[in-house]
């Protein structure tokens, strides 16, 4: 009889394994964890923007002791519901950011936005890394992100984020998903990005149903055909509060166990919040199918 449930071997690595991120380089033969910092307004802080400023630092820096190899710096909120922050209010919360992380830990730099102008003030400020949850498709953004140089993950989502949990559809999600990522890096290469610097990432949570999002994971495999790296972000979502009744302080034992399934299934880059728990996890998975010399 047919095994149904079998978990998967390690899948080969498809396209380039290494990612040259600023002076950085990443090597994607092993999964990478990518540290999320948050650097929306702290509400202890004064309204002085000097406390939020330290407090991302320390917190960015445990993340590095903890085992990231990349930290996504974003400052829009693109939750569910979440109001639109202008462009000023996001340069002044993420720049000073960046330019400290570059000149304090010297560590790949991402920045999470979909707008240009965030774009190219991060890269002069020192990030390498552009994390864009609208692929490139805010007016002026494909045309930066090919001048700057830098790779970019371009990720699915349905709708905009205000609404977009409001109704989801989808004829074969992975299928629906697959080719509007397939179509977004054709456009991307011809705009000028070459392929090699180019990743995929499905977008949990962003315009899914629970069921779109489990399907997802369950046949994640099928985006290998894309020939390009995987980015994932599972950690804390929604998905978890709604197929485990769990509070956003208490998904961080399920937000591994995705991380650990997700690489399972061909992820590279793993954006997670709790970062030493997901390093003890991926270690573990290296001892168990150590990654081929390359
Ligand atoms: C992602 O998946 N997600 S921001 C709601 C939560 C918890 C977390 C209700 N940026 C992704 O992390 N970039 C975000 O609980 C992302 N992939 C990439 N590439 C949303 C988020 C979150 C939302």
């Amino acid at each position: 009889m047919k095994a149904v449930n079998a978990q998967p071997a390690p899948l080969p690595p498809r396209g380039v394994t290494r990612l040259r991120v600023g002076t950085h380089t990443l090597d994607l033969a092993r999964p990478v964890i990518m540290g999320i910092l948050n650097v929306t307004p702290d509400s202890f802080s004064d309204g002085g923007r000097f406390v939020d400023l330290q407090h991302a630092l320390v917190h960015a820096h445990a993340m590095v002791a903890d085992g990231a190899a990349i930290i996504d710096v974003g400052g829009e909120s693109t939750r569910p519901g979440a109001q639109a922050v202008s462009v000023d209010e996001e340069l002044a919360r993420v720049i000073p950011v960046i330019e400290a992380l570059r000149r304090e830990l010297d560590i790949p730099v991402s920045i999470d936005t979909g707008k240009p102008e965030v774009m190219r003030a991060a890269v002069v400020a020192g990030a390498g890394f552009i994390n864009d949850v609208y692929a490139l498709r805010l007016p002026g953004a494909l045309e930066a992100a090919a001048a700057l140089g830098v790779p970019v993950c371009l990720m699915h989502m349905q709708g905009e984020p205000r609404t977009m949990q409001e109704s989801p559809q989808y004829g074969d999600v992975v299928r629906d998903v697959t080719n509007f990522l397939g179509e977004r890096l054709d456009r991307c290469v011809s705009a000028g990005i070459p392929r090699e610097r180019l990743l995929i990432d499905p977008g949990f949570g962003f315009g899914k149903t629970l069921e779109h999002n489990l399907e997802l994971l369950r046949r994640l495999d099928e985006f290998a055909g894309l020939g390009v790296p995987l980015l994932v972000g599972l950690s804390r979502k929604s998905m978890i509060g709604k197929a485990l009744g769990l509070a956003l302080d208490d998904r961080q034992h399920a937000s591994v166990a995705l991380a650990l399934m997700a690489v399972q299934r061909g992820a590279r880059i793993v954006r997670v919040h709790d970062v030493r728990a997901t390093h003890d996890a991926l270690r573990m998975y290296e001892a168990v199918w150590p990654a081929s010399e390359s």
